[in-house]
């Protein structure tokens, strides 16, 4: 079977690359589901998409919807000013958990005074099981160490709210991603608008970085209590030894794993208080 993965989609179109790097347009049906990030069958006249490894979704009104297949990890890019509220973090954490995708953050705008208190509050919420990146778009700092980490993790996303700093972030990662968006110009003859475009942006070396609409305007999906108890930060190495029932939230229910490592001290108590917040909170 010869396979490709999408690199570019805007409307109808999409660009696929084969496992030579060999680029080339097709048609889809407006409707079909392909992403960025899927592969597909290039034996199959229709482009037949290969099931996916993971999906990134975002809430649109109550909908949910995939915006890109396949991912490695997910940064949330997040600044003092506008402040990322700390419930947009959480749930995307856990969102990007549930999917098996790694999740880090990228604490943006260091050259703002008000960042270091921001990003220790950070380290101290997610610090031993997360990386935490301080970086800034605008001066470059740090932007090299990001970079390496990114080579590393394979493909990545970045997700924000508006103002955090995410266009800044790939400009600086990438000055050329215009070029590459350039190579989606060849494949559209009507010269349309790239507006709307997703691509995913090779970094040299190795590693890609995914951008689409959806990201530019990401609102993360919801969580279900559930969900929680079971892909907070922290909790999976110790739900490897299940609690006595099945769908325990870690509150007050007997024989519960995580509440006994709590108690001796193998989950801090401000991981767990994070917890029972964020429970509430949903
Ligand atoms: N001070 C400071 N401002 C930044 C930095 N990065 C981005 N900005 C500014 O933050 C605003 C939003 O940036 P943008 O990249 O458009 O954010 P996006 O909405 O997440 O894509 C712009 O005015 C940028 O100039 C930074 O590192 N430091
Ligand atoms: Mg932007
Ligand atoms: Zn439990």
């Amino acid at each position: 079977m010869k396979t490709g993965v999408i690199v570019s989609h805007f409307g109808v179109k999409v660009l696929v690359e084969d496992t030579h790097g060999v680029r080339m347009p097709f048609h889809v049906a407006r409707k079909s589901g392909h992403v960025v990030g899927d592969f597909v069958d290039l034996d199959e006249p229709r482009l037949k998409r290969l099931p996916r490894r993971n999906e990134l979704s975002r809430k649109v009104h109550v909908k949910t919807q995939v915006i890109a297949a396949n991912l490695d990890a997910l940064g949330i890019v997040t600044s003092v000013i506008p402040k990322t509220p700390r419930k947009f973090i959480d749930l995307v954490v856990v969102g990007a958990l549930s999917q098996n995708i790694r999740p880090f953050i990228v604490v943006n705008k260091s050259d703002e005074a008000e960042t270091t208190q921001y990003y220790e509050e950070l380290c101290a919420a997610f610090g031993e099981d997360i990386s935490i990146f301080k970086v800034s778009a605008k001066k470059g700092n740090h932007i090299a160490e990001l970079f390496e980490f990114l080579k590393k993790v394979g493909r990545t996303a970045f997700v924000g709210v508006s103002g955090a700093g995410k266009s800044s972030l790939v400009n600086a990662l990438l000055p050329d991603a215009h070029l590459s968006i350039g190579l989606i110009d060849a494949a559209n003859q009507h010269g349309q608008h790239m507006t709307t475009v997703s691509t995913l942006l090779k970094l040299p070396g190795a590693g890609e970085l995914i951008d689409t609409p959806g990201i530019r305007d990401f609102e993360p999906v919801d969580v279900l209590p559930a969900q929680l108890a079971h892909y907070f930060l922290g909790f999976e190495e110790f739900l490897q030894d299940p609690c006595k029932f099945r769908n325990c939230l870690h509150l007050n229910e007997p024989e519960c794993t995580i509440i006994q490592a709590v108690k001796s001290g193998k989950i801090k108590k401000e991981r767990y208080q994070n917890y029972v917040q964020m429970l509430q909170n949903l």
